[in-house]
């Protein structure tokens, strides 16, 4: 593709790709594209969801591609149209994207080919304007609106402390805080190439690894999903320097490693050495993990904390010593204070609830003032996460709720789970815990009361839960029990449900 003089947009994100239009932005599965490539092709999006007008006006565009230059485009097409981005997850069962596209009042759905059959069906049963991208990718260039970059940008949505997840609102300006705190932290530079293996519904992935990448000037190598050979080879292979995931996709990495012959465990070694910057987070990282990632490839990795509400919040150094289980001290353009129950600062070295402010906080959950007002407190956003700080660096002790759950790095309610549940036809009553695992940080685990005569197995109801729930919260783990434990309130006891799956 060439460049045929699209229009500069006057956000900073936005506009950056001016300075280096041939060098390479994007390569995926079809190929690679250049920031000139990425200007151009966004133009083309906006202007087929302006379609004639002058501006989105915050409209939400809800929107599928696979990982790779489309879902950029289509991304950017929205934001340069003037709309607000809600990208889907593409393992979704239909109630999960009905809920995100119903909850963020989408009026346009666009999708990829590979989606059309999913999406078109969605958009016509709800009455929505439905565009693929391959006409959106080819239609022809108009003007463009200017964005104010106090204008939301983005809806993602996130498990809370009740009903179904929550849609988080950022603006332009809050991401472009929570990329450039990253920029100047982690020292990225248009030198930098990154592998991609991450979701692109969440912060994680959007943020952290797409939007550096880009704001950067350096090179995002996008892989179609995460596969522990694939990554593997492309340390290999390809002239990488960076590297961010998930504790348990390092997990899956080290398993790789551990059943390669010896050759070739030298061979993945030297690879991965070749990295200047390798990352974990989302979950808490082991520091049996940690150890073993620090014997194969010479890497600490660097631990950081964050939320879908606010980005990156907290993180070890660049430079200097990164502490084993320690999630460092705040980002720059981020203040951070643990406060007790009753709201006041705590004393070093007592646990508290970590509180946050910055121009990176959201701005608002979509349509739910009440949930946005009582999150914060004296402009502090209340993360829910319980932390002390030790010789200067904060240490995650847990959290407030024992009702979420951290699986593999998505967060997920149990008590969303068990309503879902609850329909089945053969179960009476459940419970649903996280319980420790490995390889998972924590598993969803479900006790159940079942109807009588109606026996089930894990495999029955993984399979009918996971037409109606994401794959994340389906349960692992199952156990019958006559009934389940309650305290001397007729409250189920959670720790007891979580004790009698570690006694199994
Ligand atoms: C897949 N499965 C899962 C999960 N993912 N089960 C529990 N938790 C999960 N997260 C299911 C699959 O459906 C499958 O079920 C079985 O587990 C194994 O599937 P497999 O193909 O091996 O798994 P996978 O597809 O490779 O996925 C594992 C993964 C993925 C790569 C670790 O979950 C992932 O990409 N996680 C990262 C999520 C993330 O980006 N979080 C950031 C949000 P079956 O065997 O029945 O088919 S937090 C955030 O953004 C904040 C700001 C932050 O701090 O970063
Ligand atoms: P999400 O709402 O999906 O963005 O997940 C944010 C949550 O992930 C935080 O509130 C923490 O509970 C958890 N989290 C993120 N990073 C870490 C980390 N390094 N250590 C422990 N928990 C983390």
């Amino acid at each position: 593709m060439t460049t045929i003089g699209a229009t500069i947009p006057p956000l900073p994100l936005l506009a950056r790709p001016e300075q280096h239009q041939q060098r390479t932005a994007i390569i995926d599965s079809e190929g690679e594209f250049t920031y000139g490539d990425l200007l151009q092709s966004s133009a083309q999006v906006a202007a087929c969801l302006l379609d004639g007008a002058d501006d989105l006006r915050e409209s939400r565009v809800a929107f599928m591609t696979p990982p790779g230059f489309q879902y950029a485009a289509v991304q950017w097409g929205i934001w340069r149209g003037g709309g607000i981005a809600v990208p889907l997850n593409i393992s979704h069962p239909r109630p999960e994207l009905e809920h995100v596209i119903n909850d963020s009042g989408a009026e346009t759905i666009v999708a990829h080919p590979d989606f059309e059959a999913r999406l078109r069906r969605i958009a016509e049963d709800l009455g929505l304007r439905f565009k693929l991208t391959s006409t959106a990718l080819s239609a022809k260039e108009t003007s463009l609106p200017h964005i104010d970059g106090q204008r939301p940008a983005m809806i993602l949505y996130t498990s809370g402390t009740t009903g179904k997840p929550k849609g988080v609102v950022t603006t332009h300006h809050n991401i472009q805080s929570q990329v450039t705190s990253l920029i100047s932290a982690w020292g990225w530079s248009a030198e930098d190439r990154i592998l991609h293996v991450l979701p692109l519904h969440h912060v994680h992935g959007i943020v952290n690894v797409l939007c550096c990448s880009l704001w950067a000037g350096a090179v995002c190598e996008m892989l179609p999903m995460f596969n522990a050979e694939s990554v593997w080879q492309s340390f290999i292979e390809r002239e990488l320097t960076l590297f961010m995931a998930v504790p348990t996709i390092y997990y899956r990495l080290i398993e790789a490693w551990e059943i390669a012959s010896a050759e070739r465990q030298k061979e993945l070694s030297r690879g991965s050495a070749r990295l200047r910057l390798m990352v974990s987070g989302s979950a808490a990282l082991p520091v049996s993990i940690l150890e073993k990632w620090r014997d194969i490839t010479g890497h600490t990795l660097l631990e950081r904390y964050g939320m879908t509400e606010g980005g990156m919040f907290l993180s070890n150094p660049l430079h200097g010593e990164r502490k084993p289980g320690y999630v460092g001290t705040p980002l720059p353009g981020v203040e951070a204070r643990l406060v007790d129950e009753s709201g006041q600062v705590v004393e070093p070295g007592t646990p508290g609830e970590i509180q946050v402010r910055g121009s990176g906080v959201f701005l608002e959950y979509w349509n739910q003032p009440e949930a946005t007002r009582s999150s914060f407190r004296d402009g502090w956003f209340k993360t829910g996460d319980i932390a002390v700080v030790e010789e200067g660096s904060y240490r995650i002790l847990g959290r407030s709720n024992v009702d979420l759950i951290k699986t593999g790095g998505e967060k997920v309610f149990a008590l969303e789970i068990e309503e879902v549940v609850r329909t089945h036809p053969s179960i009476r009553d459940c419970a649903v815990v996280g319980v420790e695992d490995p390889e998972w940080g924590e598993s969803v685990s479900v006790a159940l009361v079942l109807e009588k005569g109606c026996p089930i197995t894990l495999d029955d109801l993984r399979a009918w839960a996971k037409e109606r729930l994401a794959v994340a919260k389906v349960p692992k783990r199952m156990l019958v029990l006559n009934e389940l434990p309650r305290n001397a309130m007729g409250k189920v006891s959670k720790p007891e449900v979580a004790q009698l799956f570690k006694q199994h």
